[in-house]
């Protein structure tokens, strides 16, 4: 452990871990299972393009979630885009900036003009009385965003459509395996939209899925996922080409497997952040819905300068130098990226707690790679830094200069 701030690595000190901790290492589930399915597909030569693996999976996930349809795609951002081509959405979408960018991009993609609305700084989730606020003639959805997991207020989004006729939809990507009073994700709006990409705690590589309740946009989606295509030689729809393959399938079917482990993995990390950080002076801790199922995938906290001393930036910083690659998602906010920027420069203005979340939150390594020992010592490291912020503020300028050699 460190003792004086001369032993942390942004000064000189020898990095608290050997190997680089990750956010989200992917987790991997047993390997001989994902190899003898792979060795079953090379025998079978059958690769892609309505495959056993991805019906299979298909099938195991409408069950998990309790949903009539899952659609699975080759990644989430396809899945957004195939969603909101089948809604046959048009002109303004209202969405949280503080988000992945993919929930902007897959609508200014169709030259839908994502309008960004401000978060609620507790939650961080979409406002919704900021909603009501943002619609115009031109709005013709919601999209809702679970965003780490924590579900936003459904309640609230489905009574403002509804009211407005507006069509709603949620992007589900960090939320497989969670719930919202009680019933599981997936089932709310007209469709649930999830991304298995590498780095989330359920993987296949690449990949996403849709989940809805409605048997025709169920039938819709898939065409469009596959080019349009109703029969052998008959297109029906515009489409692309959003199949998952097979390989992807058989790593789904597999991390299937180890969801529990995965989940329960991922409850251990976050109990004992949540018990070393949650009442730190300087930090404020995101918590979970212990009443709802949750999959404990992403560790939030928020640096609060006023009490801290150190920046969220600076504490990265020391961080990293410590091997710990802890990551500032969604800083800056999609407003402030191309081409949004540019299209309405002043959009800040409008969005004062997503501004301020950005330049305070963190999110710390979990998953099967992080164990109890890196968490206790990450969070030793992390009150060590902040109980010396004054010392370490005070050496910070004359010693950045050295942190290029540290990354
Ligand atoms: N909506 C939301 C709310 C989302 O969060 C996302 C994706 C989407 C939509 C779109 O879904 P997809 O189309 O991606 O399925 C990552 C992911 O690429 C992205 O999927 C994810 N959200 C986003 C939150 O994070 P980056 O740019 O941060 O990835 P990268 O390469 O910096 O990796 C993050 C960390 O994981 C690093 O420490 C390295 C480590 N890593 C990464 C990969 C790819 C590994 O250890 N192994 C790996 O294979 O975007």
């Amino acid at each position: 452990m460190k003792k004086h701030i001369e032993d942390l690595a942004i000064f000189g000190g020898e990095p608290m871990f050997e190997e680089h901790l990750h956010v989200n290492l992917p987790n991997i589930g047993d390997r001989q299972s994902f190899l003898r399915r792979v060795n079953d597909l090379f025998d079978r030569r059958w690769f892609t393009n309505r495959g056993r693996y991805v019906q299979e999976l298909e099938q195991r996930i409408a069950e998990y979630t309790g949903q009539k349809h899952c659609i699975l795609t080759c990644n989430g951002t396809s899945a957004l885009e195939i969603t909101i081509r089948a809604l046959e959405l048009t002109g303004e979408v209202i969405i949280p900036s503080f988000t992945f960018i993919a929930t902007a991009h897959a609508l200014q993609w169709q030259g839908i003009t994502p309008v960004f609305c401000d978060i609620d700084p507790l939650t961080h989730q979409l406002d919704p009385t900021q909603v009501e606020t943002l619609i115009t003639s031109r709005t013709t959805a919601i999209c809702g965003v679970h965003l780490w997991g924590r579900t936003c207020d459904v309640e609230a989004l489905s009574e403002i459509a509804e009211r407005r006729g507006l069509k709603l939809y949620f992007d589900a990507s960090h939320a497989f395996g969670c719930s919202h009073n009680r019933r599981p994700i997936g089932g709310f709006g007209e469709a649930e939209v999830l991304s298995f990409h590498a780095t989330k705690f359920f993987q296949t590589f690449e990949g996403g899925a849709i989940l809805t309740n409605n048997n025709a946009l169920n039938e819709k989606v898939r065409l469009m996922k596959n080019f349009g295509f109703a029969g052998e030689d008959d297109v029906i729809y515009i489409g692309t080409n959003g199949k998952m393959n097979e390989v992807s399938a058989a790593m789904g079917l597999t991390s299937l497997e180890s969801i529990d482990h995965f989940i329960e993995v991922n409850r251990r990390n976050y109990e004992c952040y949540r018990d070393s950080l949650a009442d730190m002076p300087g930090i404020q801790f995101l918590p979970c819905d212990e009443s709802e199922q949750n999959n404990y995938q992403y560790i939030i906290i928020e640096i609060d300068e006023s009490q801290a001393v150190l920046t969220r930036d600076q504490l990265k910083t020391i961080l990293k130098a410590e091997h710990v690659l802890a990551r500032s998602y969604f800083n800056p906010g999609c407003h402030r990226m191309e081409p949004y920027l540019t299209l309405c420069p002043q959009a800040g203005l409008k969005l004062p707690e997503t501004e301020r979340v950005c330049r305070r939150v963190m999110v710390l390594p979990n998953g099967t790679s992080i164990t109890p020992s890196h968490t206790h010592r990450l969070c030793e490291l992390i009150r060590f830094s902040l109980k010396n912020a004054d010392a370490i503020a005070e050496r910070w300028p004359s010693r950045v200069p050295m942190l290029a050699h540290v990354s």
